[in-house]
């Protein structure tokens, strides 16, 4: 077996932690998950063990450190998932990558707005920035699924990188009841149906931390 351990936070609040978990899901290799709950002080005694980023995800591989989701999910599609974790055409590679690159380097104001609460079921009056990183968001998704559409229900077609780092964006619209637009509310659906997305979903009901600072907006009606 490989000695593979995933570091990630709170499955409720730590997207960054999703995005690794999934792509290691979606490789089918066995590993360990260590949590430290954020914002506790076990966290920061613990996280030096791990990391000198301070943060989660950190992924340790017989001896080697990946401290970033972006670079997790491009390590484990190397070593354990043979490339199957992009698609095979180039084109669609590029954009993938794009894609997931601009996620992981902006929507500042989305993320700030709309913390992932997985258990929670909320309302925030949505300012200019927010709702404009929404619509950037909503314009990346239908050119990915307009160009891949009769391959298979996710944004490249197959399952790839790209929708374990949109995972907790859709999670988030679930939470904060943003509508999708109509051509992507399939794509929503089978997100949330991913069975990797269904069994952290799961475990992050099961969670009782309350981290206040991702605790946004008010309790729907
Ligand atoms: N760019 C990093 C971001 C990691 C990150 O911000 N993780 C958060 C949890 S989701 C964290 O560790 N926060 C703890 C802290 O900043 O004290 C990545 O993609 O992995």
């Amino acid at each position: 077996m490989e000695d593979l351990t995933l570091v990630i936070g709170n499955r409720n609040y730590s997207s960054w932690s999703l995005r690794a978990w999934l792509a290691l899901a979606h490789a089918d290799v066995e590993f360990e998950t260590v949590l430290l709950p954020l914002d506790t002080p076990q966290f920061f005694e613990r996280i030096g063990e791990y990391s000198s980023s301070g943060r989660v995800p950190v992924l340790w591989h017989d001896g080697v450190c990946i401290w970033d989701s972006l670079a997790i999910g491009e390590y484990v599609n190397e070593q354990f998932a043979s490339g199957g974790l992009w698609p095979e055409d180039s084109a669609s590679r590029a954009m993938g990558r794009s894609m997931a690159s601009e996620m992981h380097s902006s929507f500042i104001a989305l993320r700030n707005a709309l913390p992932m609460n997985i258990r929670a079921s909320r309302v925030v009056r949505l300012d200019e920035a927010t709702q404009s990183d929404i619509n950037r968001v909503f314009t990346l998704w239908a050119d990915a699924r307009a160009a891949h559409a009769d391959v298979g229900p996710f944004l490249l077609g197959q399952y790839t990188l790209l929708d374990a780092m949109f995972a907790p964006v859709v999670s988030r619209f679930k939470t904060y009841d943003i509508a999708l637009p109509d051509d992507l509310e399939d794509y929503g659906k089978a997100v949330l149906a991913d069975t990797a997305m269904v069994q952290w979903t799961a475990e992050a009901l099961q969670e009782t931390d309350i981290v206040d600072a991702d605790e946004a907006g008010e309790p729907r009606e």
